[in-house]
């Protein structure tokens, strides 16, 4: 049976910490599809469409990932693709809390979609989309944070 797990998230933008949980997942599964969702505890820089272009062209080397962009539940997207898994990156004890509640809720939701969490390389322990728009708003250098479309994308921005 193919082995197919959803990578789901904000990705405003998508950062090398999101990659890299993302290339750590399609190396385990069969295939990942990328889903952008709004989250709405947050104010998107980049409209959905803007996020799903920008991880098209930083996965396209990654031939058996695909992104989507994604409205509704994540359960009932999942249960819709037939995926058996979910896949969360971790960088701190910090992101615990909040990935439990989550984790907690979509259990509760369809207890046969088992969640992965995959921990991120020890570089990218600090890295979040929100202090990548913060520094980028100020011209800092964010080549090391995010790949060059990205970094393009945000200097459009601001
Ligand atoms: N290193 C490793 N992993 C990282 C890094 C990093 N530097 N940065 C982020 N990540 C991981 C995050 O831990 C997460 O697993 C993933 O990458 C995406 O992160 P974000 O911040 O882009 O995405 P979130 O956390 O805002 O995504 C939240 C969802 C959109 C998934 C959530 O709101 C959702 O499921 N929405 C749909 C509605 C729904 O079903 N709600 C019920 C669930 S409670």
């Amino acid at each position: 049976m193919t082995k197919l797990a959803i990578c789901p998230g904000s990705f405003d933008p998508v950062t090398y910490g999101h990659l890299d949980i993302i290339r750590r997942g399609a190396k385990v599964f069969d295939h990942v599809i990328v889903a952008v969702f709004n989250n709405q505890s947050k104010a998107p820089l980049f409209n959905v469409e803007e996020r799903k272009a920008l991880l098209e062209e930083v996965t396209k080397d990654l031939d058996n990932v695909t992104v989507d962009a994604c409205s509704g539940l994540l359960m009932d997207y999942a249960e819709d693709k037939g995926a058996q898994a979910i896949i969360r990156g971790l960088r701190a004890v910090s992101d615990f809390e909040y990935e439990m509640q989550i984790t907690s809720m979509n259990r509760k939701l369809n207890e046969d979609i088992e969640t992965f969490f995959v921990m991120t390389n020890n570089q990218y322990s600090f890295l979040s989309s929100s202090i990548v728009k913060e520094v980028a708003k100020y011209r800092a250098n964010i080549s090391d944070l995010v790949p060059p479309s990205v970094e393009k994308a945000l200097s459009e921005k601001f």
